[in-house]
């Protein structure tokens, strides 16, 4: 009996070694087989033979002549066919086809704004804090009310408070006992030794996080729009993101997605002084034709205007450098300013990296379950070396198999996997569709592209003023469905950027359902 009992333990006490290594060998297996995929993805598309040339070579094409060359000669009626098109157009070094911009006249009426140049500098905004105890803090991600001597403030002291809170610039920085002097105590969201990390980047999927060094010099940041009507969104975008954005490239075109012609709003409110708080960060762009074939297929206008934006945009920067960061984004996108602003200020990041932004229809109240994740940006080499310096290519995916993609991933010294700002559950900015009032959408319709069907603009009873009302009060769609929302409140974490917050009443119409209690 003693026996056979030893006996049934070593072979309990086999089965359950055995069961453990199986297990152990499942969990490497799955691990590894993560790792190569990830590998196989990234390495064996890339099949295309690099082309790259040096960055200084490569720099030549954008500040020579890189208008000279684009065209759109294709009629065709299908998207694959289109993006076929673009890639072989961008990818065939020897066909290149004709030259087809034609610039504003220079005489114009425009002030020339269009023809101007802009010399970036850099940014010297002191956003980090040298504390008595020698420790670097980022001056918004750091809780100076953890310093040592912090005055205790009562309630009829606000004025006193204020006083202080303006001075806290040269604030010391010593904290609690039992800590570290020299480091920074973080707010509630920010991460890091240097308290510069942002939620966003922390529950990121960057993979490079634990490498982020501070840089010395802030990169360059310049965020590139097309705009039509979209002006609400536009003083969102100037003003979550004034103090991380050297550069707004704004393109505006005489003629709608459609290709009728329409007046330049933007330029006259440039002109008369509506955006004078911003106006030394933007470079206006004026896109004065209107692309061939551009009527018959929608798809055509939707990537030049990307295309003629960068393009132009680019060329007519001064003081350019490769590790500046380009972002390129919708009029309705709005980054968060915390996640384009540690771009600015880390290293070790890689790219292209996304955006998870927060979905809404006709304005924030309507929230849309998930995240838009849209790749949105890369530096200026990348730009440069793998998309061509042309904005429409680094909206697609599939860069790992454009040429220069391998070589420039040998000199970034990173494994180039992508990643996003923000996650499903931590928003990186908004992306709020079709937020105007009635007649914002009924003239977003009307000038909408001729490709992305069905065009509701073409149905007469689609356009009244009355049905789109009666859309934005149900949170319904053009196509008879009313989808499910999850409940709202204003004043919940991300519910709609800083700027409209702070300005409820002038823009209640994109905070609360305007038509809910008619
Ligand atoms: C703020 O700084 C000014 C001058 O630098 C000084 O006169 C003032 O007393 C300071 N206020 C506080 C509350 O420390
Ligand atoms: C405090 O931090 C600094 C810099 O991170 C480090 O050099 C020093 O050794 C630390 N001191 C203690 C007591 O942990
Ligand atoms: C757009 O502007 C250009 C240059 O001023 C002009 O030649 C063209 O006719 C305009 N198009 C429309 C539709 O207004
Ligand atoms: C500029 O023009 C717009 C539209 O006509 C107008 O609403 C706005 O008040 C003007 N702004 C200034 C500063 O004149
Ligand atoms: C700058 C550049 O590449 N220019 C070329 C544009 O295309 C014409 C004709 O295809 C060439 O002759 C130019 O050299």
């Amino acid at each position: 009996m003693g026996r056979t009992s030893m006996c049934r333990m070593k072979i309990k006490k086999h089965k359950l070694f055995l069961f453990f290594s199986v297990g152990l060998c499942v969990v490497s297996f799955l691990y590894c087989y993560k790792t190569l995929h990830q590998e196989f993805l990234l390495r064996d598309l890339s099949h295309h033979k690099s082309s790259l040339k040096s960055l200084v070579i490569l720099s030549g094409f954008l500040w020579g002549d890189p208008l000279s060359n684009n065209s759109f000669l294709f009629n065709t009626n299908n998207r694959k066919d289109v993006e076929k098109a673009m890639r072989q157009k961008n990818y065939d070094e020897k066909k290149q086809p004709v030259a087809d911009f034609v610039m504003p006249d220079p005489t114009g009426p425009h002030g020339e704004l269009h023809k101007r140049t802009f010399s970036l500098q850099d940014d010297h905004t002191p956003h980090f804090i040298h504390t008595e105890m020698g420790a670097l803090c980022f001056r918004d991600g750091t809780d100076m009310a953890s310093s040592k001597g912090k005055p205790s403030y009562t309630k009829d002291n606000e004025d006193q408070k204020l006083k202080h809170k303006k001075n806290s610039t040269v604030v010391e920085h010593t904290l609690k006992p039992g800590r570290n002097v020299s480091e920074c105590v973080c707010r509630q969201g920010w991460h890091g030794p240097n308290c510069g990390v942002p939620t966003v980047i922390q529950h990121s999927n960057l993979h490079t996080k634990s490498h982020l060094k501070l840089r010395k010099v802030p990169r360059r940041i310049i965020n590139a729009i097309n705009i039509n009507h979209e002006f609400d969104l536009l003083h969102v975008r100037f003003h979550e993101l004034a103090d991380a954005v050297d550069l707004f490239l704004v393109c505006e075109s005489n003629f709608t997605a459609y290709g009728d012609s329409k007046p330049l709003t933007f330029l006259q409110l440039l002109l008369n002084g509506t955006f004078d708080y911003i106006k030394h960060k933007i470079l206006y762009i004026f896109l004065d034709h209107f692309p061939k074939g551009g009527r018959a297929n929608g798809w055509i206008v939707d990537d030049y205007l990307r295309t003629f934006l960068t393009k132009n945009g680019l060329s007519r920067i001064q003081g350019l450098r490769p590790d500046d960061v380009f972002v390129l984004n919708d009029a309705d996108e709005i980054p968060v300013k915390e996640g384009i602003l540690f771009l600015k200020l880390y290293d070790g990041w890689t790219e292209p990296f996304g955006i998870h932004m927060r979905k809404s229809l006709y304005g924030f109240y309507w929230r849309q379950m998930g995240t838009l994740d849209v790749i949105s940006g890369c530096t200026m080499a990348m730009l440069v070396s793998v998309y061509k310096g042309d904005g429409i290519l680094l909206r697609r995916r599939e860069y790992f198999s454009m040429p220069g993609f391998r070589q420039y991933e040998k000199t970034s010294g990173h494994v180039l996997i992508p990643w996003s700002i923000g996650s499903p559950v931590h928003y990186g900015g908004w992306h709020c569709s079709w937020c105007f009032k009635p007649e914002g959408i009924y003239y977003k319709l009307v000038s909408a592209q001729n490709g992305d069907f069905p065009r509701w603009g073409d149905f007469v009873e689609k356009r009244k003023l009355s049905y789109i009302r009666e859309l934005i009060r149900t949170g319904g769609w053009f196509d008879g469905s009313t989808p499910h929302y999850p409940p709202t409140n204003p004043s919940e974490h991300m519910f709609a950027p800083k700027y409209l917050l702070d300005n409820y009443e002038k823009y209640d119409y994109l905070l609360e359902n305007p038509y809910a209690k008619g």
